[in-house]
């Protein structure tokens, strides 16, 4: 019988623990209490079962066992592997199919509500791709850059455009191993075809394709959708936001939008902030409408509108357990289908708006471009019109502040002003050693591990060894609820070389990059790492690590797999979808090698997942090292420089102008 944890073992959230306290004694379930009731099944998540057709399901569980086809294990755990960075990749791509649409609309004058709001990265992204901008208006700009974004997914021969904006040593390496996609949508559907029973059985070349597969996503569906994103909605800069439960209102009405697309949420802000609106929230004795977010969509709007986040991936169940969320909003992914469930406890209403996502038993208003911020008004006034149902609330008082929107053009300014914006700060402080290396924490909540308890407790260690870290996704938000993403409370947890850095630059040392689909940013620095010299001519040379610590979506495998590809190391935490060999099998432990040792041979990147988060932190410094002695960079010692930052300012000043001397140049006189 599996172990009911109790709310402090399920989360590391006090805002959780309260809401978990109340499901508890409300008999309600959540996926807290569904994991614990329900053991995963030992043999799928080891990936050893394969139904991919009816002559299986085949289980195999025994020495030299294979299914009924013949297939064997190396085989079976790869065709499921390349399945789920094929349902990853389809997602991600999907979403940056609709942003392309949305673009196109915008610049043919169709999309009710939308504009382009930031013309300059228009013209720059245009540039990228040799679309001329001169003379040219935007809408013009754009129209082109959305056919040729929209003709990405259905190409069939070539390369995918936004493969070109790699490193040129990395695109080399790509073509020598013939894994650019030559069309989104192609390389999706070849790694479906090749799946089906009787088709591809090498695990090698299937991988291959998972390769493939992975491009597709990150240098095309994602890189496009986040590009389309801040060219439609404005390319995130820091503001000031907050996260966590305690961002709802006891005397607004509070709807909660959840999902990943921002086309819909955007609208929503806009239309929450219209007179109509707030004169229809008052009439129903609120004070107005108070709008926060969930998952990605949080991040989206977030990054940009300084609207709240409510939480991470496993805080959708627990916001609604506040009874105080009038409406629910959700487009794609991420989304449970508990919630329709759970919301007829309360007198929340869940509206799904995609037409690719519908709940049994949820409202749906269906979102059309064309008539968005209608919709969204519709939305909005469906909402208002439920608050009169709300029973009792509690509201956890938990939120804490953060400051979000690291975009790379942001970064880019921030260390080097408007005329020489540049990365070479951050270069010059990783070769010196007052940076150690960058470490990416990004991905889901997983209610098999304690929530945001991995990703914090990785995250601190890596700051005090002068680590800094970009965050994505549901591990921004876990960063976030904990102060981590503020400056000044960040900072004390951090060692002095990284210290020094963010105070004299005035970051945090945690910088929130946006969604999951945003991961393709940090593809983007990288890059820009490589092209400002001094580390090496391939983001596999620069000392950096891409962690996961509590995946569990199909889009992270995807993430992960194209970090790989560009060069990186790449670790999950939790458990392995191919870890499952049974001993003394012929080819035990293939697999898991090859996507180390084997990737890393081909792409100087490698993909591991490693359930000790201590070995998973060792891990991630070693390979840090290993980057920097190989680029001759001087051997990281924490005491190097000393105090650093605001500290040694400090001390300085307190001390004559003679003692001064001594203490920065170990000269008398
Ligand atoms: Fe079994 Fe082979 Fe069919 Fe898979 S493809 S279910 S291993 S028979
Ligand atoms: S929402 S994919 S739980 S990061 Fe992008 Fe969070 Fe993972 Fe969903």
């Amino acid at each position: 019988m599996p172990k009911k944890r109790t709310p402090q073992e399920q989360s590391t959230d006090p805002a959780a623990h309260q809401m978990l306290i109340k499901a508890e004694e409300l008999g309600i379930s959540t996926a807290f209490s569904r994991a614990d009731a329900m053991a995963p099944c030992n043999i799928g998540s080891a990936g050893m079962c394969c139904k991919i057709c009816g002559m299986g399901p085949c289980r195999l569980v025994k020495d030299g066992q294979v299914g009924v086809c013949g297939a064997t294990i190396d085989t079976i755990q790869a065709r499921n592997l390349v399945r789920g960075i094929a349902a990853g990749s389809a997602a991600h791509s999907d979403h940056g199919r609709d942003m392309a649409f949305t673009l196109k609309a915008v610049a043919n004058g169709t999309a009710e509500g939308y504009m382009i709001r930031d013309v300059a990265k228009l013209r720059i992204v245009a540039e990228k791709y040799d679309i001329p901008i001169k003379d040219r208006s935007p809408e013009e700009i754009a129209d082109e850059l959305a056919d040729l974004f929209i003709s990405q997914f259905g190409q069939q021969r070539g390369e995918v455009a936004p493969t070109r904006l790699a490193p040129e040593k990395r695109q080399k390496i790509w073509r020598e191993q013939n894994v650019i996609p030559r069309g989104i949508d192609r390389e999706v559907v070849e790694a479906l075809h090749r799946t089906h029973m009787g088709d591809d059985q090498d695990p090698v070349h299937i991988l291959n394709h998972a390769i493939r597969t992975s491009l597709a996503d990150g240098w095309g569906g994602s890189m496009i959708a986040t590009d389309v994103s801040d060219i439609l909605f404005g390319t995130p800069a820091p503001l000031l936001g907050s996260a966590n439960l305690g961002v709802l209102k006891d005397d607004m009405v509070n709807v909660v939008v959840h999902g990943h697309e921002p086309t819909l949420s955007e609208m929503i802000v806009a239309a929450s902030q219209d007179p109509e609106i707030i004169e229809y929230a008052k009439k129903a004795g609120a004070k107005g409408v108070n709008l926060a977010g969930i998952c990605c969509t949080a991040n989206e709007i977030l990054m940009r509108q300084g609207v709240p986040a409510a939480g991470n991936f496993l805080h959708q169940e627990l916001s609604i357990m506040t009874g105080a969320v009038e409406a629910m909003v959700v487009d794609v992914q991420c989304i449970m289908q508990a919630l329709v469930g759970l919301a007829e406890n309360f007198h929340t209403k869940v509206i799904t708006t995609s037409p690719k996502v519908k709940l049994k038993g949820a409202t749906h208003i269906e979102f059309e471009e064309g008539k968005a911020l209608t919709i969204a008004k519709n939305i909005l006034k469906e909402a208002i019109d439920n608050y009169k149902n709300r029973g009792d609330i509690t509201i956890p008082e938990n939120q804490e502040k953060l400051v979000p929107g690291f975009s790379h053009e942001y970064i880019n300014y921030m260390l080097g002003g408007s005329y020489r914006s540049s990365f070479r700060p951050l270069n010059d402080a990783i070769m010196s050693g007052r940076i150690r290396g960058v470490a990416a924490v990004v991905g889901c909540n997983n209610p098999r591990s304690q929530q945001d308890y991995l990703h914090n407790h990785v995250t601190r260690e890596l700051l005090k060894q002068d680590v800094l870290i970009v965050e994505t996704g549901c591990g921004a938000i876990a960063a976030a609820k904990v102060g981590l993403l503020l400056g000044e409370a960040g900072l004390e947890q951090v060692g002095p070389g990284l210290r020094e850095v963010c105070e004299t630059i005035g970051i945090p040392p945690v910088l929130h990059m946006g969604s999951c689909v945003d991961n393709t940013r940090i593809l983007t620095v990288l890059t820009q790492m490589v092209e400002d010299g001094g580390l090496g001519d391939d983001i596999s040379d620069i000392p950096a690590v891409g962690l996961a610590p509590e995946w569990m979506s199909e889009k992270a495998l995807a993430i992960g797999t194209y970090c790989v590809a560009s060069g990186a190391y790449v670790i999950f935490g939790g458990s392995s979808p191919i870890s499952g060999m049974p001993d003394k099998m012929a080819d035990s432990g293939i697999l898991s090698e090859y996507i180390s040792s084997g990737w890393e041979e081909l792409y100087g990147g490698k993909l591991e997942f490693e359930p000790d988060v201590d070995e998973l932190i060792r891990k991630t410094l070693e390979h840090i090292d290993k980057k920097r002695a190989a680029l001759g960079l001087p051997v990281y010692d924490a005491d190097r420089f000393g105090k650093g930052g605001d500290d040694r300012m400090k001390e300085l000043e307190s001390l004559s102008l003679a003692e001064r001397k001594v203490a920065l140049y170990g000269v008398e006189g």
